[in-house]
């Protein structure tokens, strides 16, 4: 007895997968839902931190304004991420780095699932929670899963925060650039649980589309991205990326 979602997949998809070579991979938080971490929105929650609607607490104003704040909050989701795991959607992304000559994964997380689930080169567009950056050097630390992390940094003494791209803040310097180049060569670009809602990265799907890719969407929810895909497979993406 096929499932619902297989039988959504259409021949052309099938087809695709069958020849494709270059594939991107773009990801949001519901690729970590099944494993247990907290999307921002959809599925009726929008993170909320201390009465701070996340993207409030997530703000360069707010490293600003109350640095101790924004770690209270990072330290917390940390805690949270020490006892989850991959779950099948990472595991299968993973899987497709030798099953396409070319593959990207591009992801907007910071909780580091996919480096975990065994992906590589993984372009963190907005940087990870498992690393400092020292706010006046800006060298960089990694974050132990383990031990307490440093309070200051270890080259020249002052404060650090988090090296994670906060709202209204840039991207690292060429994360993007390389995501769009990549975009622009791929034959086939799947969106996967992202709302398609935060820039510049919900314009990479655009980008694959205008250099003529084909556009797959997995998010069990319908998303501005889903009107620029050539499919829409509506499930989750631990269900789904098994059956490709
Ligand atoms: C920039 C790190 C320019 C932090 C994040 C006003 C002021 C300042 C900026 C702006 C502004 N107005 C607009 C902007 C631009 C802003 C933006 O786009 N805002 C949006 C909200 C309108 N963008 C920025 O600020 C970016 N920087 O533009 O810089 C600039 C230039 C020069 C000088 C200064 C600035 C930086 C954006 C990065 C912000 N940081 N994360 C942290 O993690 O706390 S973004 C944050 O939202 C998350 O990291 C996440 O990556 C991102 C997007 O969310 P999604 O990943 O899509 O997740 P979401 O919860 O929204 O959706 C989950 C989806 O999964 C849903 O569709 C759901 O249906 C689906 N789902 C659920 N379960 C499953 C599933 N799918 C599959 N399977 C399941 N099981």
């Amino acid at each position: 007895m096929q499932s619902a979602v297989t039988r959504q997949i259409s021949a052309e998809l099938r087809r695709r997968l069958a020849k494709a070579s270059n594939v991107l991979v773009l990801t949001g938080a519901g690729v970590s839902a099944e494993s247990g971490v907290p999307t921002f929105r959809g599925g009726g929650n929008s993170a909320v931190w201390k009465g701070m609607p996340f993207d409030v607490i997530s703000s360069a104003t707010m490293v600003r304004r109350n640095l101790p704040a924004v770690w209270e909050w990072f330290d917390y989701r940390r805690e949270l991420l020490k006892s989850l795991r991959p779950n099948p959607a990472h595991q299968e992304i993973a899987r497709w780095q030798k099953r396409f000559a070319d593959l990207s994964v591009v992801t907007q997380n910071v909780d580091g699932l996919h480096q975990l689930a065994g992906s590589k080169d993984v372009i963190e567009l907005h940087g990870s929670i498992w690393r400092s950056r020292c706010q006046d050097c800006r060298s960089k630390i990694q974050i132990s899963r383990t031990e307490p992390r440093a309070e200051l940094c270890l080259d020249c003494g002052e404060s650090l925060r988090p090296d994670v791209v906060l709202f209204g803040e840039i991207l690292p310097s060429g994360a993007f650039e390389l995501a769009a180049e990549k975009a622009g060569a791929c034959e086939l670009c799947f969106a996967i649980g992202t709302s398609g809602l935060v820039y510049p990265a919900a314009g990479l799907p655009e980008i694959a589309k205008a250099a003529g890719a084909y556009v797959c969407e997995v998010n069990p929810e319908r998303t501005p991205v889903s009107d620029i895909c050539d499919e829409v497979l509506t499930g989750k993406a631990g269900e789904v990326l098994p059956l490709l």
